[in-house]
């Protein structure tokens, strides 16, 4: 599988290489047509996975302990579990975004608002909740309870994409439609995971360079991508344990570190209240937001925002659902789904509300125009702009660029172990993979985007996400469907034993 995926993707790239002209416009036009064809699928999607899950959660089948052995402890402790999945679905986007997305919203607005004005604040950050909440949450959820419920409760590999598929496609699986299946998989993570380089690196970049008193450069950016290669391969190495969960402890109390010390400098009273205002809007608008296409208005903002982040979700996916599905040993479904929901709302709103109310402040009291920076420059200047305007700069911008690019290491060093989990023959229960498989992959994951990034340049990472979103989004309606076969058959074959034995 390995060396055939790298060459699909290779041969996916040569045009763009030979003809990147053509290539652009060719992909600018595609990202629109997909976005637009397709933009009620994709925010049918968490709509009906959080329907789905909710039920789960409230019913019998919340109950379900994942484990094939049932007295056997939790693998990770509660804390620990939550900060792997939280900064494994999560990575710099999330800084940048938290900081700077109601400013694009500011300028361009949704629901005919007039653009640069007072109320746009409030939706504006009610709109980037929105998008990094539960519906996003939902999305990562529901191959994690697939996935895990299909090895631990049907003690079968998982690894396998198409296997969590089965019960919607029955033999299908077995054929050329699974071993599609099973691709999409890694394209997903390549898609995604170039995404968030694409946008995670000149933030980082920015940051250093402003530390250094530098221009930031291409060099710099390449340099940021081996260090942040080398943190994660070296975790990789350490293995699940060593790895991954100390890399996540440090970068949880890096970042919430600047959450909290944000908080408490700037004007943490306006902060607070901006936060209840964009949640209660949120919470208010939140079926029109999840319904809105904008069919008749045109003015393609779900399509560019909504559809997007949905696809990017959906494309890292299914690496979420097995990566989750191999932590999460010892959990019920319901703790499992409650703990995305809630907990994963609630850490991306604490970003947005104290960055972006930050953010908002400085705009409002005319202390720095993030609007203006963040559409003429980008949202990686902004938010470094953002940061210089905090006492004790300098420090903070090289947490900034550290959490940056711990945030990147904690989700590649995530993606690169699970794939090398999907490449290696049958591994049991909390087996680790070969060592030189997951360098392997750790190798693959950024080197391959990197390339791809600095020919086809973001917006076709992008396209490529979407791309790649679209047969992952009915993957994952066939997945609601077979968990909840498998459940129900497994329910019934259960009574069925309890009323032969009572007999
Ligand atoms: N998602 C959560 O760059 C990143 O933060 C990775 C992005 C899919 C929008 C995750």
């Amino acid at each position: 599988m390995q060396i055939f995926s790298i060459l699909i993707v290779i041969a996916v790239a040569l045009p763009l290489i030979l003809l990147p002209e053509e290539g652009k416009g060719f992909i600018d036009s595609l990202f629109k047509s997909m976005t637009h064809t397709f933009d009620f699928a994709f925010l049918s999607l968490p709509l009906a996975a959080m329907g789905f899950l909710i039920y789960l959660a409230c019913t019998r089948y919340g109950d379900i302990k994942l484990s094939a052995d049932q007295a056997a402890p939790a693998e990770f402790s509660r804390s620990s579990w939550i900060m792997m999945v939280f900064l494994a679905g999560i990575a710099t986007g999330l800084m940048l975004w938290a900081g700077t997305e109601w400013a694009y919203h500011y300028a361009w607005t949704p629901f005919g608002i007039e653009p640069k004005t007072t109320e746009m604040y409030v939706v504006g950050q009610a709109y980037g909740l929105f998008h990094w909440g539960p519906s996003a949450w939902a999305i990562y959820c529901v191959p994690a309870i697939a996935m895990s419920y299909i090895y631990y409760v049907r003690k079968k590999h998982i690894y396998n994409l198409s296997e969590s598929c089965r019960g919607a496609l029955g033999g299908l699986v077995d054929g050329p439609v699974g071993t599609f299946i099973n691709y999409m998989f890694l394209f997903g993570i390549l898609g995604a995971a170039a995404t968030s380089l694409g946008l995670g690196t000149p933030m980082i970049g920015m940051a250093v360079a402003s530390v250094l008193g530098i221009e930031p450069s291409l060099t710099m950016d390449i340099s940021i991508i081996l260090a942040c290669t080398a943190v994660f391969t070296i975790s990789s190495g350490l293995g699940l344990a060593k790895g991954i969960k100390r890399l996540s402890i440090f970068s949880t109390v890096v970042t919430v570190a600047i959450v909290l010390y944000i908080l408490m400098v700037g004007p943490s009273k306006f902060i607070i209240g901006l936060g209840f205002d964009s949640v209660g809007y949120a919470v208010e608008n939140f079926i029109k937001m999840s319904t809105w296409t904008d069919s008749v208005g045109q003015s393609g903002f779900p399509q560019a925002w909504t559809v997007f982040y949905w696809a990017w979700w959906i494309a890292y996916a299914p690496f979420m659902g097995m990566f989750v599905t191999r932590i999460s040993q010892g959990r019920t479904i319901r703790e499992v789904i409650l703990g995305m929901l809630v907990f994963g709302t609630a850490g991306t709103a604490m970003f947005y509300i104290v960055v972006g109310g930050y953010g908002i402040d400085l705009q409002m009291t005319e202390t720095l125009a993030v609007s203006e920076i963040v559409n003429s420059k980008g949202g990686a200047a902004a938010i470094v702009e953002i940061f210089k305007t905090l006492p004790g700069s300098t420090l903070l911008l090289i947490a900034l660029a550290v959490s940056g690019i711990v945030l990147l290491a904690t989700t590649f060093d995530s993606a690169a172990y699970v794939l090398a989990c999907a490449t290696s023959s049958e591994l049991g229960e909390g087996q680790e993979p070969e060592k030189s498989n997951r360098l392997f992959w750790c190798f693959v994951i950024t080197i391959l985007p990197l390339a791809l990034l600095f020919v086809g340049g973001l917006k076709s990472m992008q396209t490529a996400s979407v791309i790649v979103a679209l047969p992952l989004l009915l993957i994952l309606f066939c997945m609601m469907i077979t968990t909840m076969r498998y459940m129900m058959e497994d329910r019934a074959a259960e009574e069925a034993t309890r009323i032969g034995r009572s007999q």
